[in-house]
């Protein structure tokens, strides 16, 4: 998939296309030496700088008579077992769709290439719920506290005068407010 070449990665990503909406972006790994033995690439360092997200394009460039690109375990990645892939790719310019969060483990499986640095760890963070905080000081300025809701019958006086010491609570916050503002 040689639509979205090397070139769309840089311009193309103007920040706002980074405000609410995750677009998908193209990560050539190791820049510009790309996928190679030569010059230590260190590609922990490369994936460290960088935040990936599900939908981005992992793109592998380097010469097919010297490398390849296995997509493996983390245990195989660990161990540089070049053996069970999961996936194999070996056309020198792989573009790789990250469709999941959590840890993609690559390496290159020609022999010695990957005890020498040549495999990299794409992780997808895990998304964090971003939630409004509930009980937020902006409250105060209206008189509707929220209150759990009241189990049946039983709880409803004391609901009730929960509601009342509430108010109270709120208006002497209030007058204290009001007091303190003008002393
Ligand atoms: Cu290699």
């Amino acid at each position: 998939m040689a639509l979205l070449g090397h070139g769309q990665a840089g311009p193309a990503l103007s920040p706002i296309l980074f405000c609410k909406v995750s677009m998908a972006a193209v990560y050539k790994v190791g820049d510009s030496a790309g996928w190679t033995t030569i010059g230590n690439v260190d590609y922990k360092n490369w994936a460290a700088t960088k935040t990936f997200h599900v939908g981005d394009l992992i793109l592998f460039a380097y010469n097919p008579q010297f490398h390849n690109v296995m997509q493996v375990t983390h245990a195989d990645y660990k161990a540089c077992n070049a053996t069970t892939p999961i996936a194999t790719h070996t056309t020198g310019n792989d573009t790789i769709s990250i469709t999941a969060r959590g840890h993609h483990f690559f390496l290159c499986g020609v022999p010695g290439h990957c005890q020498t640095g040549q495999k990299v760890d794409i992780n997808v963070p895990r998304t964090l719920l971003v939630q409004a905080p509930s009980g937020s000081p902006s409250s105060l300025s209206t008189t509707t506290t929220t209150v759990p809701a009241p189990s049946p019958s039983s709880t409803a006086p004391l609901y009730a005068l929960m509601g009342l010491l509430g108010k109270l609570g709120l208006s002497m916050v209030v007058f204290a407010a009001f007091v303190s503002g003008f002393a």
